[in-house]
């Protein structure tokens, strides 16, 4: 299984563990690249000290190379009368469990685009490879990781999309399918395409030079194998490390993504304000089809976190955002190193 990928980033195995915000752990990375992955680190919600922070400890626990991934998406327009409506709309979930929405909604983390803090701390850290969700970063900032020998990925959803990250001078495209859980890296367009993996993979790597990694539905080697036979130089797998004991997924996001039938996941703009695939929660069931209404993300993630905080404090989770892909019956429950080696093995090599 070497590739591309694996020269690049100097890995043994191409297999990247997806960055998960409040999901992925240090420890997760550090399991995943000491057993010869590619371990990532998501510091998207996080400032540029807290990410400073992260990556200092990070350096202590292992040499091997590691990912950071950002958020790259458009600042937010705000929209005062959408919020004050949207905050009312969500007041008697609030009600039922004796709290109060919040008055009025903030920016909870900022996009990389409008945070060079956060460029000059990577560039003094230089981790091994950046990640970008949502969109491209700056010329200036594709430059300066440059000069400072960091590896750049950047997710499409679209063979246009991926056109534009390799434009874009980016060293790695992950092509992400409708499967993947989490949320869409999608960025060129309102309309949501919708491509799955194995549609999307061939003709993203037909359209560009540069190594394509595969993300969305991928939970067994054999899914891997199918993914190099399409043209892939590597996977990004999110959901089935999710089930690893490293991860920070709690007992309820556990059992449901195991125990659930495939098809208890969707795709939902109701608790971000971006797209994003999940286990059905009452809100989003409730409020299906009340996309237009959402405020801009990740404002509405702000009320859309409260509302859970408020739920799971009188005990009821069916609120909180418990991200996952179609894939997720798949999973294993097993130690992220141990993962690795199945994945492996499965794949033949
Ligand atoms: N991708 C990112 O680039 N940044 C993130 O912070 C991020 N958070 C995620 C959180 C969860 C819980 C999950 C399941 C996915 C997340 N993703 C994120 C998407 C993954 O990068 C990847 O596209 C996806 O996990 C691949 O599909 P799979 O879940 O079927 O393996």
């Amino acid at each position: 299984m070497r590739s591309r990928i694996t020269e690049l980033l100097d890995i043994d195995y191409p297999i990247i563990q997806a960055p998960m915000a409040g999901v992925s752990t240090p420890e997760l990375a550090v399991a995943v690249a000491n057993a010869g992955g590619l371990g990532s680190l998501a510091i998207g919600t996080m400032t540029a000290d807290q990410a400073d922070a992260a990556l200092t400890k990070l350096k202590t626990m292992t040499n091997r190379p590691i990912n950071v991934n950002l958020f790259t998406h458009e600042t937010p327009k705000r929209d005062a009368a959408r919020e004050a409506a949207w905050i009312e709309a969500l007041r008697p979930y609030f009600e039922e469990f004796g709290a109060e929405p919040p008055t009025e909604l903030a920016e909870i983390y900022t996009s990389f685009n409008d945070d060079p803090d956060m460029l000059d701390m990577l560039v003094r850290q230089r981790p091994a490879a950046v990640s970008f969700h949502f969109g491209l970063p700056t010329p200036q900032a594709m430059d300066a990781l440059k000069a400072a020998g960091i590896l750049t990925l950047c997710s499409a959803t679209t063979v246009e999309e991926a056109r534009q990250v390799e434009k874009a001078g980016i060293d790695i495209v992950v092509a992400q399918g409708y499967e993947a859980g989490g949320h869409r890296g999608t960025f060129s367009a309102d309309h949501d395409a919708a491509i799955g993996t194995f549609a999307l993979l061939p003709q993203v790597c037909a359209a560009v030079r540069i190594p394509v990694v595969a993300a969305g539905g991928i939970g067994t080697g054999a899914g891997i194998a199918a993914a190099f036979a399409l043209g892939a130089d590597g996977v990004q797998i999110g959901t089935a490390f999710i089930s690893s004991p490293e991860s920070a997924a709690g007992q309820a996001h556990h059992d449901l993504l195991v125990g659930a039938p495939g098809e208890a996941t969707e795709i939902t703009g109701i608790l971000s304000g971006r797209p994003a695939r999940g286990i059905v929660n009452r809100l989003m069931a409730d409020m299906r089809g009340r996309e237009a209404e959402v405020p801009a993300y990740p404002v509405a993630y702000d009320v859309g976190k409260a509302l859970a905080g408020a739920a799971k404090a009188k005990g009821d989770g069916n609120f909180a955002a418990l991200w996952g892909g179609q894939a997720a019956p798949l999973n294993r429950q097993i130690p992220a190193a141990e993962l690795i080696a199945k994945l492996v093995a499965e794949a033949g090599e």
